[in-house]
Formats: C-alpha cells, structure tokens, sequence
C-alpha cells in the first residue's frame, strides 16, 4: 500500500516536472564569439588586433595556439547556421570584430568586405526564424588603439562610440538585440590586471580600475548614440554583459560572512552593474579603495572619480540585463589586510573558496552550483529591477574530443531547471538563453585545451568537421519540448 502511493506520489511529481514549460516570452540559443571562432584573422581587409599580437607572441597561450583559423566560422557561418536551425533555437549570439570593420579601430575607413560576413550571416540567420544577438566588443581590440593605450586611454569611449555608429548603421535595420562589451570585468582583470589575456599588462592596483573607469564611460556613449540616433527607426535595445557568481557567505548565521559575500559582489559584477543600473560605482567600492589609497601614501584615490555629469550620462544605460553566470562561490569575511603592494583584491578584502561537493569542469575555475543561478536572478530582479534578464552566457567545459559528454548535460540541466523555478515559481522575466557555446572553439589563454561547445570541432582536420556531441542533441529535445527532458 506504502509502496503503491510512494510511486503515484513520484509519478504526480514527475508529471508536474514535465508539465513545467517555458513560457512563451523565452526563447532558447547558442553563443559564440568573433576571435573564438571566425578565424579568416588577416583576410578580406581585416585588420590587426591585439588577440592576434597577444598570441603570435610565443608563451602567452597554452600550446602557443592561435585563433588564426579556430572554427573557422568565417568561412562555415553557414553550416553553423544549419546546425542552429537544426537544434531549433531562436536566438544567436555572435560578436563583430572590430578590426574587420575599421582595420585600425577608426572611422577614416570602413571595411565592405567585413561588413558583408555580417549581413550575409544575419541574412542566412532570418531566413531560418533566428534572431541575431550581437556584441559589439568581445574582447578582440584594434592592435591601433591598444598602441594608445586601450582601456586605459579615456578616449576610447570616443573610438568606441564612433565603431558602434558605423555598426548601427550599417547592420541595426536586423538587429534587436545588442550587447556593447562582453564582460568589462574580465577584459579590465586578465586583459589590465592579472596580464593573462591580452594585451597582457598586470597593473593590478590601479590599471584595472581606469579600465573598468573607461569601459563603463565607452558602453554608456554607445548606448547613447543608439539612444539618440537610431532607437527610433531600428527599435532594438541596448545593453552591456556581466560575468556574475553566486556568492554565499560562508557561514549563514554570521553577518560578517554576510558582509563579506555582499561586499564581494560590488566588487565584481558590481563594479560595473552599478554606475548603469544605479549611477555611481557601489559606495562600499568607493571607500574601502579610497581608505586604502590613503593609508598608501595617495594623495587621491586609485578608484577614478565619476563626475556628476558622468553619473547621469551612465545611469539608465540599459534597456535589459544580459548576464553571463557559470558558477558559484564560497565568502569568508577577514580583517583588514595589511598594507602592502595595492591590488584590486586587498581592496575587496575578502576570502573566496567554493565547495568541495560541486562537480569540477575541465576548467578548474567552473564548478557546478545549479541552485546559484535561482538565487542570482533572484537578486539582480530585486537589486537592479532590469525590466528584462537574458542569460547571454552559461555553459561547462569539457576535455577534447568527449562526444559523450555526460557532465555537460548534468550541468545543463542543473542550470536550466534552476532557471526555469526562477521564472515559473519566482516570476523574474528571464526572456532568452544564449548557451555558451554552439561549437568548440579557441578558449583564450587555455587555447583548444578546454572545450565548451555542444558541438565539437576537430581542430587537427582542415575541415574543421563538426560534430554533435549528446549534449546538443539533449539540448535539441530540451529546445522541442520547451522543458527539461532527461
Ligand atoms: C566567458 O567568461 C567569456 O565571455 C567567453 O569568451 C569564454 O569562452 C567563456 O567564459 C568560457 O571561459 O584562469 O582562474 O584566472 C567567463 C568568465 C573570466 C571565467 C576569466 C574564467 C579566468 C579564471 N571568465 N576567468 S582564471
């Protein structure tokens, strides 16, 4: 008897799971990004930037790999686009490289040949019912404006906002959805601070801020331009990307664990989340760096200072929050660290760890929390009061070669169950998925030796073939069934 209600008690729950839909307003995709997968890196007029400087350089990249070829989506987009079409999914992320736009990063001259990969892609994406999500700015720079200095030069926000125009124009009749700069956060860490990605300086203490200080003033001009030039006759919306975990305090009964998860969330996502969502950077950002600064011997504070003008020009510069989570992680709080060399995370102050429990991924930073995304969208609808959410990155890595990759689709399904409780049972407005990504591809400075698509590429074949790994057909039954499936 006992046992006869257990099964129909598990066969309700079961069919209440299945029953669990993603609602109409949500649209399921696949992302990419212009340097990860084009290659083609010096045809058709396209110019230099400082990702192919940065790996032409010997030691900077597992390997020494280069994205010179990658997925060769340059010359695939094609094939990329029937495979789309296949999964059934309705959105694709991709980014334009800005060198194959303006060779140098600037308007004097406007590359055709560049152009037109772009339109015919977004051309053979409609003609298949899929919407493009573009990036303006997934890290690939102009070697030119790095050789001013990059992010460091306040000017970039000018060479930035003249790119996005030429962009507009030339592609925003197609376009709904755009993405000005993937991530700040990391291009200022490991492109400014930790030196790992390009152009590899470690200015750990002060470079990472102006970077952060110049990308944020370069997305709010771009935003801008749309706002003023173009909203009215093309109607899409405007956004930057940022790259969130989950923070939880260490121990959930003290509050200074609570402080310290709390404060290591203005630190990261929030140092670029809050000067667009809410004006200014967080005010726990601004006095622990300008104490510490102090106690340093500056005279001014490392962390540069938003003019008011500036504040109200950055707030509001979001039309939807487009967020990038992969895992999860673990806060402690610690007394103050004593002054020494400054760097960005004496100023955070904070110990992180994650749980031995979470299942790691071939990336060692990528562990699985599925419950951390609910608890994140949770709060950024309640902190940010965006409007609109969509997941513009989520995904796990996997070692080459794996076409049975059976712990991608454990974290897929985690993350995609945990997402769907988030908009069924929590009402946050998550619009749209862009799963990170649709084919293996050059992983930065961890080269081919990390693989996050759901397709796989074979790199050592001129063909660069593609094939589908377990994951992109669970994902296609998932797409189908607009539910998680087993
Ligand atoms: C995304 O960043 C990127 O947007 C995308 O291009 C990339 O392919 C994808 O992740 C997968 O990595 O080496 O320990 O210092 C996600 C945020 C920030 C996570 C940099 C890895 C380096 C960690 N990433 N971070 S470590």
């Amino acid at each position: 008897m006992l046992g006869k209600s257990i099964l129909f008690l598990t066969l309700t729950i079961l069919g209440a799971l299945a029953d669990k839909k993603f609602p109409d307003t949500f649209r399921f995709g696949t992302a990419g990004a212009s340097y990860q997968i084009e290659g083609g890196w010096n045809e058709d007029g396209r110019g230099v930037s400082i990702w192919d400087t940065f790996v032409h350089t010997p030691g900077h990249v597992k390997n020494n790999a280069t994205g010179d070829v990658a997925s060769d989506s340059y010359h695939k987009y094609k094939e990329d686009v029937a495979i789309l079409a296949d999964l059934g999914v309705k959105l694709y992320r991709f980014s334009i490289a800005w060198p194959r736009i303006l060779p140098d990063g600037t308007p004097y001259k406007v590359n055709q040949a560049g152009i037109d990969y772009y339109l015919n892609l977004i051309k053979e994406l409609q003609a298949n019912g899929i919407e493009p999500v573009i990036t303006l700015y997934h890290w690939d720079l102009p070697q030119h404006l790095e050789d001013l200095g990059g992010w460091l030069n306040p000017q970039i926000a000018d060479y930035f906002g003249d790119y996005a125009r030429v962009v507009y124009k030339a592609l925003g009749p197609y376009v709904k959805y755009w993405v000005t700069i993937n991530e700040p956060g990391t291009t200022c860490t490991c492109g400014y601070g930790q030196g790992i990605h390009a152009p590899g300086k470690s200015l750990v203490g002060d470079g990472i801020y102006t970077c952060a200080y110049n990308s944020i003033r370069a997305h709010a001009k771009a935003y801008r331009i749309y706002e003023e030039e173009f909203k009215k006759t093309q109607g899409g919306k405007v956004t930057l990307n940022i790259a969130s975990s989950w923070y939880y305090p260490k121990d959930n009964s003290s509050s200074l664990d609570q402080l310290a998860a709390d404060r290591t969330f203005e630190f990261n996502p929030g140092l670029y989340a809050n000067p667009v969502f809410k004006g200014n950077w967080p005010q726990i950002v601004i006095d622990r760096v300008a104490n510490r600064s102090k106690l340093e011997g500056y005279s001014f504070s490392r962390l540069p200072v938003f003019t008011q003008e500036e504040i109200d020009y950055i707030n509001g510069t979001f039309d939807f929050f487009a967020l990038n989570i992969y895992t999860s992680s673990i806060v402690e709080y610690t007394d103050e660290w004593p002054i020494s060399q400054p760097t960005v995370w004496l100023d955070q102050g904070t110990i992180t760890s994650v749980d031995p429990s979470w299942p790691v991924s071939e990336s060692s930073w990528l562990t699985s929390d599925p419950p951390g995304v609910r608890y994140l969208l949770n709060y950024i609808q309640e902190k940010y009061n965006p409007g609109e959410i969509i997941i513009t990155e989520n995904g796990w890595s996997t070692v080459p070669g794996e076409l049975t990759d059976t712990s991608r689709v454990a974290y897929l399904k985690g993350y995609l169950s945990n997402i769907l409780d988030a908009i069924v049972d929590d009402g946050v407005n998550v619009t749209g998925y862009t799963l990170w990504s649709l084919l293996d591809n050059f992983e930065w400075a961890e080269g081919y030796t990390q693989r996050f698509g759901i397709i796989s590429v074979d790199f050592d074949d001129a063909n660069r073939t593609r094939t589908y790994k377990d994951s992109a057909k669970w994902y296609k039954r998932v797409v189908e069934a607009r539910a998680i499936v087993d």
